[in-house]
């Protein structure tokens, strides 16, 4: 607690607090069930986090600064109760008070709901960069949508994925969220243009047939020790009462209705998708209704400042994350086009110096294309002003590589083989300044695969910003016996500076230090296995490694050669007398998107695995496999500081950086990974003695492509690899009924095993045996353990926000 902070806080006053609100929600303190305490918690909470949002956004130095606009379709915050406090530097003052009304602290933090309003990395990103932005007090406003429906809640009926939706709101509200009448926008779509005559020039004008209201609700972002709250700011769509009338006396009510979409399901719920473009209308509405109303909440921010229209850049930058709001780029030129009526040039000279874009993968099939027949229909002016955005961009291309068709083709905005397509992400990199990827590895590849002409065409618009994660929630709140070691090693600066961790490098082969590192890591899988005996009623072993693979679930990320991996141990363990290993558990989390049905196929496998082993008498302690349901924020933050092994397997030039892998290190797991996204820089500050890489890297992977890859060789060469896959076709793990969990077998050999499964598998299997061989050696596990988390202060979001501002956004802290 700062020295600011403690004089502040009135333990007296905050209980009186609390039980006032407990009684406005219609509860006494004597008869208050524990969520209702939580409510009356967060909202008493929450009034000091109101005035200091409030008190940001009247702050002059802000309103006179340059500020990031974060926009995002996803914002995985998490819990906020827990983090907040621990922000405001009030956590020990709050447990005491709490304790006095007969509370437990972490109790009550039990009873918030995630808000899940993201699908996985790229959303909990938004979040730690928000987080990190309100740390060191970068002027920011976080944009987002206000899901009435965040990602579902999975669970498991006989191993196969359920899903429910997930009402994160509690019928009461939620505590932290502020609503934002005042700054409602109006939002259109459909309709036509008409061009209209005035003063002897003519303008062209949108006349929408259909209206949405969209209302804001703040949720405060509070930063590190620093007395600056944030707004992440929310759209949710509500219907415009008067507006059927007006439509309907246009005669063009039909139209609106051939929509059959209206206001009330716009945000209704999040498109349960990572790393995929579903591609269906709604989804292009709600892109559309976030960007919209966040440039105009931008403008509105901007005009009211005082500063003119022509210094946008200079007191505004918009950071699209991916290329979801990438529609703001032409609903920004509409604006100062239709309505502000500047000419052409002056309007994109303001554009394209105030957008930046981040690409977040080279998977091909979630590279956003949107019909151009769809978006004329929706959006009529904004596709008039991508073709004129296209028509002198090639022109440009033109002067460039005259008479070069191929590259225009490759080049252009539009996408003209087969049905017309607007290529979102290339959109992207003309309308915007600067261009990056999220690691060192993807970024090089950006370059080098997905825009190399973009590159040579504008030489340096592409850039690198590798990820990191908040050390606040990663590290000190959800770690709290490592956070307290670490600071009475090296003081309580480091979750600001997170660099401060090399300090405990010197410790690593200290066999005091070591005990102790170790004790915490073996309460927190304590920790972790009582959370999976009191729920999945499984008994773990907390002297077996605890090897982990958390994320969500997709054929490129591997989780099925981690299964194969665990089948040829259970193999081993029953039929090589003399096969020894150090006790495992292994430990799956992870959500499969509705519609993909292989990825379900692999949950149900991993499930069925799962049963099989845990209850065979003749495996005993040595193995067992859990699969955690419902992975989430909260979740994360238990499974995280047990971890041993974090396992970062997907197939190399795959994975744009991952951030799980940042998180696992940063608590002491030590990482079995192939050359791919951030773990190649993992491995850079860790050190080769202290990470366990295998596999193809990408020019391996191109060369087996180019030989001519044959998984069926493999598979008869290696017999361990045969015996794990013929298992899938048997009866093993699914008794009386044969071949339920071929659709995996038959995902790496009759498909061609697009991921390299197999060709990695023998060199997987060797990186783990080398990690059974350390493991045993537990002063020199220890060791490394030390060494991950000594070395990984590269991974804070403080580096990754300073980065984006001495880079990309040129801003300058506002100390409040
Ligand atoms: N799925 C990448 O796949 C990266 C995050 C954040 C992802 C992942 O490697 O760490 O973004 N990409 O940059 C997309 O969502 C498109 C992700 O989370």
């Amino acid at each position: 607690m700062t020295p600011k902070q403690q004089h502040a806080f009135d333990k007296s006053a905050f209980k009186i607090s609390m039980v006032q609100h407990l009684t406005q929600l219609g509860h006494a303190p004597d008869t208050a069930q524990l969520r209702d305490w939580y409510l009356a918690l967060g909202r008493a909470l929450a009034e000091h986090t109101t005035s200091d949002l409030v008190a940001t956004e009247h702050d002059q130095a802000i309103k006179q600064a340059k500020s990031v606009n974060y926009l995002s379709l996803e914002f995985l915050i998490g819990r906020l109760t827990g983090n907040n406090l621990i922000s405001m530097g009030l956590y020990d003052a709050i447990a005491d008070a709490v304790s006095e009304l007969g509370l437990g602290l972490t109790d009550l933090l039990e009873q918030e709901r995630d808000p899940s309003l993201g699908n996985g990395g790229l959303g909990r990103l938004a979040a730690c960069f928000m987080d990190s932005l309100a740390a060191q007090q970068y002027p920011a406003v976080g944009y987002g949508l206000h899901y009435e429906y965040g990602l579902f809640r999975q669970s498991f009926h006989e191993g196969a994925q359920q899903e429910a939706p997930d009402a994160w709101r509690e019928p009461e509200g939620y505590p932290w969220e502020l609503v934002r009448p005042e700054l409602s926008q109006i939002i259109g779509f459909y309709g036509h243009v008409e061009v209209v005559e005035e003063a002897g020039h003519t303008y062209r004008q949108w006349v929408p047939s259909l209206k949405i209201q969209a209302m804001p609700w703040d949720l405060p972002i509070v930063g590190y020790q620093s007395n600056t709250v944030y707004p992440l700011r929310l759209w949710e769509g509500r219907a415009l009462t008067p507006f059927a009338l007006d439509a309907f006396n246009a005669g063009d009510y039909t139209h609106a209705q051939q929509a059959d979409i209206d206001a009330g399901n716009l945000t209704k719920v999040l498109y349960p998708n990572d790393n995929h473009d579903a591609g269906k209308t709604l989804r292009l509405m709600q892109q559309y209704f976030h960007s919209a109303a966040s440039v105009a909440d931008i403008l509105r921010r901007h005009l009211e400042a005082g500063h003119a229209l022509a210094a946008l850049p200079e007191y505004e930058t918009i950071q699209l994350n991916d290329t979801h709001p990438t529609i703001a780029i032409p609903e920004l030129m509409r604006v100062l086009l239709d309505d502000y009526r500047l000419g052409w040039d002056e309007a994109w000279s303001i554009a394209s110096r105030t957008f930046a874009y981040t690409n977040h993968t080279l998977l091909p099939e979630a590279l956003e294309t949107w019909s151009e027949a769809l978006i004329a229909r929706l959006l009529p002016r904004h596709m008039e002003i991508i073709f004129e955005i296209n028509h002198r961009f090639m022109q440009e291309v033109e002067a460039k590589w005259p008479d070069d068709v191929a590259k225009k083709q490759v080049l252009s905005v539009i996408d003209d083989k087969g049905e017309r397509m607007v290529r979102m992400a290339n959109l992207c990199v003309v309308g915007s300044y600067a261009v990056n990827g999220v690691a060192a590895l993807h970024s090089q590849l950006v370059k080098r695969d997905l825009f190399p002409e973009f590159d040579a065409l504008y030489p340096g618009r592409i850039q690198n910003v590798t990820n990191g994660i908040t050390p606040r929630r990663w590290l000190k709140f959800c770690n709290p016996d490592l956070s307290n070691l670490i600071s009475e090693k090296i003081g309580e600066q480091w979750p600001a500076q997170l660099e401060q961790l090399e300090q405990i490098a010197q410790y690593a082969d200290d066999t005091a230090f070591q005990k102790i590192f170790m004790d915490v890591k073996k309460r927190n899988k304590q920790r972790l296995a009582g959370w999976v005996k009191e729920h999945l009623d499984i008994t773990l072993n907390t002297d077996a490694i605890f090897d982990v693979q958390i994320k969500r679930l997709h054929e490129y990320k591997r989780q099925h050669l981690n299964l194969l991996h665990v089948i040829s141990l259970y193999q081993r363990l029953l039929n090589e007398p003399d096969f020894d290993m150090a006790p495992r558990v292994v430990f799956f989390a992870a959500k499969a998107a509705p519609g993909y049905e292989l990825a379900k196929s692999i949950i149900y496998a991993i499930n069925k695995v799962a049963e099989t082993i845990n209850n065979d008498p003749r495996v005993g302690d040595k193995l067992k496999v859990v699969f955690i349901p419902d992975y989430r924020v909260s979740m994360a933050e238990i499974i995280i500081p047990a971890a041993d092994v974090s396992e970062q397997i997907s197939m190399a030039g795959k994975e744009a950086s991952g951030t799980g892998n940042m998180k696992m290190a940063l608590n002491g797991a030590l990482t079995i990974g192939t050359m791919d996204g951030a773990n190649v820089e993992i491995r850079e500050e860790v050190g080769d003695d202290n990470i366990y890489i295998f596999g193809l890297d990408v020019d391996g992977v191109s060369e087996l492509r180019q030989k001519g890859y044959q998984p069926e060789a493999v598979y008869h060469s290696q017999p361990l690899l045969k015996a794990a896959l013929d298992s899938l076709l048997d009866e093993t793990f699914t008794p009386g009924q044969p071949g339920a969990l071929r659709p995996v077998f038959d995902s790496v050999m009759g498909s061609g095993d697009p991921y390299l499964c197999l060709a990695d598998f023998a060199d997987y299997v060797r990186a783990h045996n080398d990690i059974d061989r350390d493991y045993r050696d537990a002063s020199q596990w220890a060791r490394k353990a030390i060494l991950n988390t000594a070395l990984v202060g590269k991974f804070s979001s403080d580096r990754s926000i300073r980065d984006y501002v001495n880079n990309i956004w040129q801003l300058e802290a506002i100390k409040r």
